[in-house]
């Protein structure tokens, strides 16, 4: 821990199967290796008490409105600012699978409004970088168990794509896209070499708050 220094919050969003999770833990395994304090987290967290009614709506044994579902998701995350602010400013770096981005990509795919949709987000802290592993959706399909959960139908996982797209070009200033049909060791290099590139810059710059 370095009192002066804060942690990063990096984030990796993109459509379900990307391969997000292997990014996640291969770049948490690198810059653990290099001494950076760093550790995992996501959202869903289906640890907590709305995590697990979350949980429940995502393997369909439970209906819950749009509307309801998407606040619970917002409150999921809302939960859990308060330990990750102190772990970023004691220091650590957070590397986050998935956040506020999939809470309004999903939720307008299914036909929310997006301002809507984004204002509970409003508030939360910011990343300080988003890798998004961009990815066709028919390439997606031919990953392991595609299906099982509610949202892996091709159509919706297309307009989630769609939503992704939009955020990146709307804050390309910490969006970075990496194609997700790369092999998994040439996208970790591309990643790594951006991700230390973060961590060094944002050690001396104030958290900010999604806006
Ligand atoms: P995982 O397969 O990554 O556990 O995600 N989702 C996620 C939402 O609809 N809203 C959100 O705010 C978040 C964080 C994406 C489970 C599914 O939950 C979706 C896929």
């Amino acid at each position: 821990m370095n009192a002066n220094k804060r942690g990063a919050l990096i984030v990796f969003e993109g459509c379900d199967r990307c391969g997000k999770t292997t990014q996640n833990r291969q770049l948490f395994e690198l810059l653990t290796g290099k001494g950076v304090d760093t550790m995992q987290t996501n959202f869903p967290d289906r640890s907590t008490a709305i995590g697990n009614v979350i949980n429940h709506y995502l393997q369909n044994n439970q209906e819950l409105s749009d509307e309801v579902i998407h606040l619970l998701f917002s409150a999921n995350r809302w939960e859990r600012m308060n330990s990750i602010k102190k772990d970023l400013l004691a220091g650590t770096t957070v590397i986050c699978d998935r956040y506020a981005y999939s809470g309004v990509a999903y939720s307008v795919a299914k036909g929310l409004d997006f301002n809507w949709c984004w204002a509970p987000e409003i508030g939360l802290l910011k990343p300080d970088a988003v890798f998004y592993l961009k990815a066709t959706p028919d390439e997606l399909t031919t990953r392991g168990n595609y299906g099982e959960e509610r949202y892996e139908k091709l159509d919706f996982q297309r307009k989630v794509g769609q939503i992704f797209d939009r955020f990146s070009e709307k804050d390309s200033s910490y969006w970075h896209t990496f194609e997700a049909s790369k092999s998994q060791q040439e996208l970790h290099a591309q990643i790594a070499i951006v991700a230390e590139k973060i961590v060094m810059q944002s050690a001396e710059k104030p958290l900010g708050k999604l806006a």
